[in-house]
Formats: C-alpha cells, structure tokens, sequence
C-alpha cells in the first residue's frame, strides 16, 4: 500500500471519480488539489465541500504550474493520458495514475473485474447478484457508476468486489489485476479517443496483463479479438463460452447467455455451487435501458434498449426478436463507426426504420435499400411514427447504435424519455 500522509496530489477532473478520489486523499492525509477545465460556476456544487476539507480547487483549466508541484496525479477516467499537461508532466517522470489504479491498491479483499465492448453492465449485475445469492459480502462499482475508491471503507478481506472496468480507466493502471478478469468482446468503440482499434485492444488487454499465475483470465473463446489476449496473461486461462451446464437465462437474446454464461464461470472459480448460481441467474430481471420491455399495448412490445451506443450493441438487440416484425428507432452522436454489418441486419431485421439525431442523414443514406425508413426531428415525433408504423404481435424497438450527447444529457435520459413518451402515450 502507498503511503500518502503529506503528499502533495493532484486529482485531474471533477466529476464522481474526481470527487471521490479528492476526498479519499485527504482522509489519508494527502494535500489535494483538484484541477477541472470547467468554470468555477460549473463546478459550484462541490467546490464549498472541498474547500471545507482543506482541498484546493482548479477551475477552469489546467494550469501547467499547478500540475508540476506534485508528487502524484490522479486521472479521472474521462480524462485522456495524452492531455497535453499531463504529456509534460510524465515527460518529467511523475507519476500518474487514475482513480482504478489508486482505489484498487487500497480496496480489501477480492477483486473481479469485468470488462469488453458490450455487456460489462449486465454482466457486472448478475455477478454481484450471484455473490450476493451465496452470501458473499459483496460490492459492485466502477465504471456501471459507482467509482471504485467509494468502495474503499466498506471493503473488508472477506469482500468481493465486482468491478465493471471501461478502455477509459484502464488506460492509466499500472499494476491493477484483479482476482478474476473477465474479456466479454472486443469490438470496436470510442475510437474517437484511442485513436486505433489496436491501441483499444492494447488497452483491454490490461485487464489481465499483470495478472500472476493465482489469478484467473475468463475469455470468450468465440470472440477471435479476446481468443488472441490468451497469450498475454500468466492467468489461469477460463473460457466461458465452454461453462457447464449452461444456465437458464431468463432475458431474451444469445448475448444475455453470454453474460450469463460469464458470470456463472466466474461463480464457479469464486467456489460457490451450480445451484446458488443458477437460482440467481434465473431471478435476474436485468437492468433499465438494456433491452428493457417498456410494456405492452395493441399487441405491440415497446423495448427501451438505449445503452445501445454503437453499431454492434444496436445488431445484438436486433437479433433478439426473430420473427417478429420490428420498427427500429436509431441514430444519434458519433462518428468512425463502421456500418456494413448493422445496416446488412437492419436491412434483414427491420420492418421499418425511424431515425433521429445527428447522424441521420449518414444513416438514411447508408439504408437507401431500405424500403421504410423515415425520419423525427424528436423523440416524441419518433415514438409517434413507430406507433404508426407497427404490426399487431410486433416490437417497437429503440436501439439507437450511437451516442446520446447530441439531443439528451446522455443515454439515461435518452432511454427515460423514451418511457415517458411511451407511458404517456398509451398508459393512464
Ligand atoms: N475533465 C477535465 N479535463 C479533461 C477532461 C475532463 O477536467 O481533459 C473534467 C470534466 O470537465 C468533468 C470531469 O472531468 O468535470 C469528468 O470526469 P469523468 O469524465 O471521468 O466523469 P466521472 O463523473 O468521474 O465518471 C467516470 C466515468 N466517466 C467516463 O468514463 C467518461 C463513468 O462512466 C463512471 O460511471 C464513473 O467514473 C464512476 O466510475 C461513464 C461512461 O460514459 C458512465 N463510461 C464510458 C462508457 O461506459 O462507454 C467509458
Ligand atoms: P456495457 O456496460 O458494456 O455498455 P450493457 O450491459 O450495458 O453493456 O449492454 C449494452 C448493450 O450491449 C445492450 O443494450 C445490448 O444490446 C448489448 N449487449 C449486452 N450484452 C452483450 C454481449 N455479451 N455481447 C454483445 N452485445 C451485448
């Protein structure tokens, strides 16, 4: 463990990791400061708390001066290494760190970290609902939304944590490994940040490249990308895809066995029973946003799968209704993502197509083959021309494969407004 007492640190980004680790740091004596690019008024809501317990506050900007009077930096996950202040600063040798790194050096007991392009959400869920069903104590966090140093004061050594761990957070570990790793997928997402689909690759990998040979790597061996991180890992190597007997998921869709799979592979190494496993498994309802059956009205499912935010999220929930005649609701924020295979599905899938957002002329353009496709300006306009376009015993889907940032807040509120305009439209 790290000795902190009367170093100086800086945290860089104020957002619930920032905070957190800020606030950890002084507990063990550090002298913080936070340095965030938003303004003072931005920041306004946490920046008297933080003064109050003797942290100093950077808004605005990062100052160069401010980062070189360090001992140590700690990143937020939203931050990228190669930011120009902190470019400088490692070019002098300091370390830096994100808040992962620093939490997971600290935290009690067990580790299980899962990470992939889709499906860490739901599979860090049911883990912890599995440890949970065995009486495990048991925490869950990173980045499903809880940072991981939150976690810190309530860990005992009997504890397992459950970790959902993103590209972003493990850019900046440096000896993280935890118990239990697990690879779900890799296909390529925020590309916008790392550049290559290598480089993301390069950077799962780190969940189970400093690994020792106690720990165990869980893979999907179907997954070609994840099959190749083999051979970079001392782990005892688990493939998941291969777990029997194979658990009774109750969510619709291969993937959702996947995820099931997964968890119950590592249930298995944890050493708990197939029985404890299967009962959580079959009582797992699944989490808001993620295929999620808003309700049922004039024969017609309305599934909010919001969480959707790139192509092969989107071909996954296309997959999960076969036969069924489906209005797709899509597009939104982002770029560089390749199309072929989403729009070959929803050419196959997708009865009719309503698109919104900003990447809708790319889209309409890319579905020019498409017989049905129409475009909303809202939300509200989209939800009323599905419930135009839709079919006795058929399904409204939203599963927009982009980004929300272009009309929501972001995916949450996207997939809450859905409802909303859902609900109102046919509820009550
Ligand atoms: N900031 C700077 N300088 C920069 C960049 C950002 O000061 O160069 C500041 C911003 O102004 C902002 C703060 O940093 O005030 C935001 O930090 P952050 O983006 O790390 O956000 P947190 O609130 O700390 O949330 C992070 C994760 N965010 C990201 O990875 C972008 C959350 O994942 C995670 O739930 C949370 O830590 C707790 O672990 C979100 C996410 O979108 C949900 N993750 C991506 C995904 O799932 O695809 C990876
Ligand atoms: P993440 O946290 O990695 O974004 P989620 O569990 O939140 O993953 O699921 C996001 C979306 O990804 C879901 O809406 C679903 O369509 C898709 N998905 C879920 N699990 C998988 C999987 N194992 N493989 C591929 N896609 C998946």
């Amino acid at each position: 463990m790290m000795e902190l007492k009367g170093k100086k640190v800086l945290v860089v980004g104020l957002g619930k990791s920032g905070l957190a680790a800020a606030l950890f740091l002084r507990r063990k004596g550090a002298q913080v400061t936070v340095s965030d690019v938003r303004s003072a008024e931005a920041l306004a809501k946490d920046i008297p708390a933080l003064l109050d317990e003797g942290i100093m506050v950077e808004a605005g900007g990062h100052g160069l001066l401010t980062f070189r009077r360090q001992d140590l930096i700690v990143v937020s996950p939203g931050v990228p290494l190669d930011t120009p202040e902190l470019v400088q600063v490692r070019n002098f040798g300091l370390p830096v760190i994100g808040e992962l790194e620093l939490a997971a050096r600290f935290l009690q007991g067990k580790m299980a970290a899962i990470t992939g392009s889709n499906g860490k959400t739901t599979t860090t869920t049911l883990l912890g609902e599995i440890l949970k069903e065995a009486g495990l104590p048991t925490l869950v966090g990173g980045n499903i939304g809880v940072p991981v140093v939150a976690l810190i004061d309530q860990s005992t050594d009997q504890t397992w944590s459950v970790l959902e761990v993103s590209s972003f957070q493990l850019e900046s570990t440096e000896e993280f490994h935890p118990t239990i790793a697990v690879i779900l997928n890799i296909t390529p997402d925020h590309l916008d940040r790392h550049g290559t689909f290598e480089r993301y690759v390069d950077l799962k990998a780190r969940a189970i490249e400093f690994a020792g040979r106690d720990d165990f790597a869980v893979l999907n061996g179907r997954d070609e990308t994840v099959r190749g991180l083999a051979s970079r890992t001392r782990a005892k190597v688990v493939w998941f895809d291969q777990h029997q007997p194979i658990p009774p998921m109750p969510l619709p869709g291969r993937h959702n066995m996947d995820n099931a799979l997964a968890a119950a592979a590592v249930g298995r190494i944890a050493g708990l029973s197939d029985e404890t496993i299967d009962t959580a498994i079959r009582s797992f309802k699944g989490v808001e946003h993620r295929l999620e059956l808003v309700g049922e009205w004039a024969g017609v499912r309305w599934y909010n799968d919001s969480k959707a935010t790139n192509p092969d999220a989107g071909r996954v929930a296309l997959s999960s209704f076969p036969g069924a005649p489906v209005v797709l609701i899509a597009g939104g924020y982002g770029s560089g993502f390749a199309l072929d295979e989403w729009v070959a599905d929803v050419l196959k899938s997708a009865e009719a197509v309503v698109l919104i957002g900003a990447s809708a002329d790319l889209l309409q353009d890319a579905l020019r083959e498409h017989s049905k496709v129409v475009r909303a300006a809202s939300l509200e306009e989209a939800v009323s021309a599905a419930a135009g376009l839709s079919r006795l015993g058929g399904v409204v889907l939203l599963s927009p494969a982009y980004k929300s940032f272009d009309m929501f807040k972001d995916f949450e509120d996207r997939g809450n407004q859905f409802k909303a305009l859902v609900r109102k439209r046919f509820a009550a």
